[in-house]
């Protein structure tokens, strides 16, 4: 009998279905508009909330005059902090590490508004236009205060953002390993800037939305959420409302994107259930475009000022980085303002042998929306600032952007390695990667046409980025990156007397076909056919799963891994009572395509309905001590970090004359260990690309220096569209983790943390000829222009 006994050891997989690109199962669904997301769900008798928010960055509240609000036609309830401070103190977030300040967001501002967009009153009305004219109703005696925006400035600023920390910085915290100062004197060659990566955010679009109620006579609060967590969302709703866990149910409908954005607990989904609670009535919030861009998470701002030294044959001597994130006016709940800087540090030196390092980040609050997660939390500026240099120090060492990045990344001969900050690779396909990305580029044939463009005034631009992504996270990914916190995912499997499967899991899906690849594995631990597998996800009670949900390219680690957990009791119950119907013994049975069968004897054979339909049904066919039950739930949570690993290579053109870049084509090496699903992999990376384009040239969260958003609708916060998106080559590499589910890896957010630095690399290349580089984001015409047309 195979015992798997520690929860982060999976049993063997034997892939029938896994590696093929079989089609989602989900997208009829989606597809025909059939799938139902937050705003489709029909509550009977619901009533429509609307929030009044702040117009200041930082002002101070004197009063604010509900009056005519409360007296308009169909309003129920119009809430200040006066009514919502009694009830719920609001979101209180830090995380488990020294000298980390932690802050609370209240449900609804109380006395002082910190960021233009924060809640500070709710209005509940028949229909959603109904309170949204109420809510114009209401009138706020503001008085404005000093907003703290500029994100470096905020380090030693004398004002303060939000007034119940004692300073701007939520957590500054440096590590020295070696003698990065030493080895930097003694480089050979040095290359250092400060890159700015701008404020932007997820977007999805689908926005956020919840429909809360709550049942007087059991004292249930539910709440149907667009969220990536409902399980946690559960835990942190009971820890926030002081109401116990089994008293509250959370159900995520069909989510149409997070990206990270909905993998947070708001203020506005607090507000809600108190309101629904005191009313006796449900109560929907469908969040507008507007309220969306001001209100729901940013991300990815940071400041690195990062130096590389080199030796004189190109090798890394030592890293020295300082990165300013900018975390907004409190801690998001659960990531917090340190996400970025911190999530920045976590990786610092990614796929390359550095023996010296500097590492400070600092965590500033600002009066600007709160930071969360976004795909590649805290990777992508850092990224675009380490790939930036190598490429820098190519040209100075004279060498290619390959040769560089094959010199500097940890040897096939050096794993396993552990990295000056701990980090232990067990495997890795570094090398391979920057040999394939050169191939598929065609190095030497690119260099001429650039040349011949040149001459034609035409610039041609190569950007090269590589990277690897912590996939799979779990407790020990927290822990090594400095989170300390634990997570783990659980899945119930359970197959009916015909040998049909039902998965419930605690993964749950946004869009990224987990449905289809959690089906495929659970087919092949149970060797049944795709279509008698069914996958579900949803609600935080109606299963006996719990888990963190789908954030941190976990889900293809810690489903599968769950997943074949939970099924190993259920194929050896098979197996075992297989064998006895047979008069075999179970080692010399294989279980595969919907029979088991005896090995090498194909005609004696049984179906898999057949055996589960016994189990149930005929005492006699069973073993004796067996109970009559095929369900069983396991959960995952790795003991060892599953790497992925890979590198886009970008080919551009930039007219000089405009400013506008073209995107020539982009090619993309990913190893993400065994691929479930090759199309669903392509098609995360070929998303995340699209998202790249947008960071590194469009998308924009300016805010001015009171604080204002200056972009809260799509004219003025810019999205790639589909001809912005170009040609892409997809090489796979396969190198199967050692330790994960079946040597699967990761691979979720590769495209978007490492993408934009091969695109900001690729522009800087077509930017030689004029000796100057960018290294503040957006990539904007007028920021070209400023270096072409001077
Ligand atoms: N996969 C696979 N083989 C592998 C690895 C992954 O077939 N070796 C598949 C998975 O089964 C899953 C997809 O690829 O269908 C992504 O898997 P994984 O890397 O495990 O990431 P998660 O399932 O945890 O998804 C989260 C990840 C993150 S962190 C963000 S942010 C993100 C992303 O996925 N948000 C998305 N992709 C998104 N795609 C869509 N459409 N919408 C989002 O909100």
């Amino acid at each position: 009998m195979t015992v798997v006994e520690p929860h982060h050891v999976a049993p063997p997989l034997n892939p029938q279905l896994v590696g093929k690109s079989v089609e989602r199962t989900e997208d009829p669904g989606l597809l025909s508009g059939r799938a139902e997301y937050i705003a489709d769900l029909v509550v009977p008798g619901a009533l429509h909330a609307a929030f009044f928010r702040s117009p200041h960055g930082h002002a101070r509240i004197t009063t604010i005059d509900t009056a005519a609000a409360a007296a308009a036609p169909g309003v129920h309830l119009v809430w200040t902090a006066a009514n919502t401070a009694p009830l719920s103190d609001g979101i209180a977030a830090s995380l488990p590490i020294d000298g980390m300040k932690p802050t609370v967001q209240p449900v609804l501002a109380d006395g002082t508004a910190r960021f233009v967009g924060e809640p500070l009153a709710v209005v509940v009305a028949d229909s959603p236009h109904l309170a949204e004219d109420a809510r114009d109703l209401i009138v706020a005696d503001l008085e404005p205060l000093e907003a703290i925006i500029d994100t470096e400035a905020a380090v030693e600023a004398t004002g303060r953002a939000n007034d119940t920390l004692e300073d701007n910085v939520i957590l500054d915290s440096e590590r020295v390993l070696g003698d990065p100062d030493g080895g930097l004197a003694d480089a050979a060659v040095r290359v250092s800037d400060r890159f700015v990566n701008q404020r932007y955010a997820a977007v999805p679009i689908e926005t956020r939305g919840c429909i809360g109620d709550y049942d007087w006579s059991t004292g249930k609060l539910t709440l149907w959420s667009s969220t990536q967590m409902p399980h946690f969302f559960r835990t942190m709703l009971s820890g926030q409302l002081g109401v116990p866990e089994h008293k509250i149910e959370v159900i995520a409908p069909r989510v149409g994107g997070g990206f990270g954005a909905k993998a947070c607990l708001f203020p506005e989904e607090l507000a809600i259930l108190l309101v629904a609670r005191e009313l006796g009535r449900p109560v929907r919030w469908i969040e507008d475009r507007r309220e969306n861009l001001l209100s729901a998470s940013h991300a990815k701002q940071q400041v690195n000022e990062m130096e590389l030294g080199f030796s004189a044959d190109g090798k890394l001597v030592a890293l020295a980085n300082r990165v300013v994130g900018d975390g907004g006016a409190y801690n998001s709940l659960p990531w917090t303002a340190v996400v970025e800087a911190m999530g920045a540090s976590g990786n610092i030196t990614s796929v390359y042998d550095v023996p010296k390092l500097r590492d400070r980040h600092i965590t500033v609050a600002t009066n600007k929306c709160p930071t969360g997660a976004y795909r590649g939390i805290g990777w992508t500026a850092p990224q675009i600032a380490r790939e930036g240099l190598m490429e820098r120090a190519a040209r100075e060492l004279g060498i290619s952007p390959f040769e560089i990045r094959r010199r500097n990344v940890v040897q096939p001969e050096q794993f396993p390695y552990t990295t000056i900050t701990g980090l232990e690779y067990t495997e890795g396909s570094y090398r391979e990667s920057v040999d394939a990305l050169e191939e598929a580029v065609g190095y030497e044939a690119f260099l001429e046409r650039q040349r011949a463009g040149r001459e034609h005034g035409r610039l041609l631009g190569l950007g090269v980025s590589i990277f690897n992504e912590i996939t799979g996270i779990a407790t020990r990914a927290c822990f090594d990156t400095g989170f300390n916190v634990t997570t783990h995912d659980t899945s119930t499997v359970r197959m009916e007397p015909s040998g049909t499967v039902t998965v419930t899991t605690s993964i749950t899906s946004q869009g990224q076909g987990q449905e289809t690849t959690l089906a495929q594995v659970a087919a092949d631990s149970l060797g049944v056919a795709l279509e008698n597998v069914v996958v579900t996800t949803a609600s935080s009670t109606n299963t006996t799963t719990y888990g963190m949900g789908t954030w941190g390219s976990r889900g293809a680690v810690l489903g599968a891994g769950s997943i074949m957990r939970a099924s190993e009791p259920i194929r050896e119950k098979l197996l075992r009572t297989a064998a006895l119907m047979l008069e075999v013994a179970t080692e010399d049975l294989t279980l595969e395509n919907g029979t088991i069968s005896v090995t090498g004897a194909p005609d004696r054979s049984l179906a898999v309905g057949d055996v589960a339909g016994a189990i149930y049904f005929a005492a006699e066919a069973r073993p004796p001590d067996m109970d009559p039950t095929l369900e069983s739930t396991a959960t995952y949570d790795g003991a060892e970090l599953a790497y992925s690993n890979g590198g886009q290579a970008v080919i551009l053109e930039l007219d000089p004359g405009t400013g506008l870049v073209e995107i020539e084509k982009v090619v993309i090496v990913e190893d993400c260990g065994t691929v479930i699903n090759p199309m669903i992999v392509e098609g995360q990376l070929r998303g995340g690309v699209a998202q790249a384009i947008g960071g590194v040239f469009l998308e924009h969260m300016a805010y001015d220096e009171q604080g204002q958003l200056l972009s809260t609708t799509f004219l003025d916060y810019l999205l790639p569209s589909a001809t912005d998106v170009p040609d892409m080559e997809i090489i796979h590499l396969e190198t199967p983790s050692r330790s994960s589910p079946g040597g699967i890896k990761g691979m979720g957010e590769s495209s978007m943390l490492s993408t934009p630095a091969a695109i900001v690399n690729a522009v800087n290349d077509a930017l030689v000829p004029f000796g100057r580089a960018i290294t503040e984001l957006p990539i904007t015409p007028d920021r070209v222009l400023e270096i072409t047309a001077p």
